[in-house]
């Protein structure tokens, strides 16, 4: 059994909003044609209460991408983005839904981000989506959405420490760092995860 896992394809990643993928809105229509084609359609939502520690604005005098250390690891300020209950967190109505069975949110603790579907950026708490995949006999999981170099790229590689057989779409994503998602690749690779076009699979 196969599962598709479309990852944050909400506004405020999207061009124009506050964390915008650079096109990240060209992703949609062929995230849409992959849908028909999973016997079983699952995303997530990245969801964070007002006043994140992750969002630059909790963290007077530092700046928007900086890195910092916060409890013993590296954080990546953000601007503000995806807050509970905002439209910015609201996953793009051009997102077909009629297929996606569950939703699965994260990084609702103040305290700590969460890039990955299955984790928090401290592997303190499963989301999980790795029991309801395994529930539903699930083997190998496809991945799509944003951002490649963070959500996409950390969410492949819980995957396939789960025991997933992984497929990232590459086409069918788009990252935040051009380098960080060559990066981000090879450590798929190197952890046996792979990496395929959209026509591998149409
Ligand atoms: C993401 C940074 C912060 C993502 C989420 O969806 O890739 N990136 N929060
Ligand atoms: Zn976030």
């Amino acid at each position: 059994m196969k599962a598709l896992i479309i990852t944050d394809i909400q506004y405020d990643f999207l061009p124009g909003r506050s964390l915008a993928v650079p096109g990240g809105d060209e992703i949609i229509p062929l995230v849409n044609r992959l849908q028909e084609l999973f016997p079983l359609v699952v995303a997530t939502q990245d969801w964070h209460p007002a006043g994140h520690s992750s969002f630059a604005s909790s963290h007077p005098g530092k700046s928007v991408f900086e890195a910092i250390a916060y409890h013993g690891s590296e954080q990546i300020l953000w601007p503000d983005h995806c807050v509970q209950n905002s439209r910015g967190a609201e996953i793009s109505t051009d997102i077909n839904q009629h297929h996606i069975e569950a939703i699965f949110r994260k990084g609702m603790d103040p305290e700590i981000d969460s890039y990955s579907a299955f984790y928090d950026n401290e592997h303190k708490k499963s989301t999980g989506l790795a029991d309801y995949l395994k529930g539903r006999k699930v083997t190998r999981v496809y991945l799509v959405g944003l951002a490649a170099d963070f959500c996409v790229g950390f969410s492949a590689l819980d995957a396939l420490n789960e025991g997933f057989e992984t497929y990232l779409i590459e086409d069918a994503t788009r990252p935040i760092s051009a380098d960080g998602f060559i990066a981000m690749k090879e450590r798929i690779r190197q952890q046996g995860g792979h990496i395929i076009s959209s026509d591998m699979v149409l």
